[in-house]
């Protein structure tokens, strides 16, 4: 194991509840039921596929692909306006720090994160700077559980994916990993996923698992 490619939303940063504040209103603004459970289900989803799961619960008529694109459109200017209250604060110190420590350890650090956002979040939480490689929703085609966002960070690392180790908090990304070939170590609701390779309860638990390579 070379390089950690990490997940942001769910990992590094906690932007699900904007996320769900901001498909709320829209679907609450259509009529269309929504609650935290339907949410859950948008975990390392891609926008336009988050939309298909809530117009399950659609009841009106039909929708253009375009009226669709309009709705996704809409929920990413509420989003992106939550997106604005996010400082520095929000990346904890046992991120950081881990970070910190596993690069002392030689190890490489990339992104592979679903989002079109991705550097937007990592300027407001002053991590730009942090990774080596990013790979994020404006360079693939096909979403998490496809592992093209991880098999692209590898390449952006110019290494081969068996020697990355992927951090996911979504099912959808442990899928992905693993689809990729690669070592997937679960947090958050992924920790207790049949498919993770390494359960770790916090953060700074990737420090067992990646000892120092010098
Ligand atoms: P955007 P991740 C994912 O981020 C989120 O978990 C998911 O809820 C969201 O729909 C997706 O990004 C796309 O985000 O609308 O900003 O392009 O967990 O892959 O870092
Ligand atoms: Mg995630």
């Amino acid at each position: 194991m070379k390089a950690l490619i990490f997940d942001l939303d769910g990992v590094i940063v906690f932007t699900d509840k904007f996320h769900y504040q901001a498909w709320k209103q829209m679907a609450d603004e259509m009529g269309i039921y929504f609650d935290e459970q339907i949410n859950n289900r948008l975990r390392g989803v891609s926008r336009m596929d988050s939309l298909e799961i809530i117009l399950e619960r659609y009841e009106g008529a039909p929708l253009s692909q375009q009226q669709k694109e309009n709705l996704a459109e809409k929920k990413n200017e509420i989003y992106r306006n939550l997106l604005q209250t996010m400082t520095p604060s929000d990346v904890s110190d046992e991120v950081r720090e881990t970070m910190k420590e596993l690069r002392m350890r030689g190890y490489k650090l990339a992104l592979g994160s679903s989002s079109k956002n991705a550097k937007f979040i990592l300027e407001k939480v002053a991590l730009s700077d942090a990774f080596d490689a990013i790979s994020d929703g404006t360079n693939i085609t096909k979403s998490k559980p496809d592992p093209e966002v991880f098999l692209k960070a590898a390449e952006y690392l110019n290494l081969p994916a068996g020697e990355c180790l992927v951090v996911e908090d979504a099912y959808a990304g442990i899928d992905a990993a693993k689809a990729g070939m690669m070592l997937a170590a679960g947090i958050g609701e992924a920790e207790n996923y049949d498919k993770t390779d390494y359960p770790i309860h916090s953060f700074g638990d990737l420090l067992k698992i990646a000892k120092p390579l010098r």
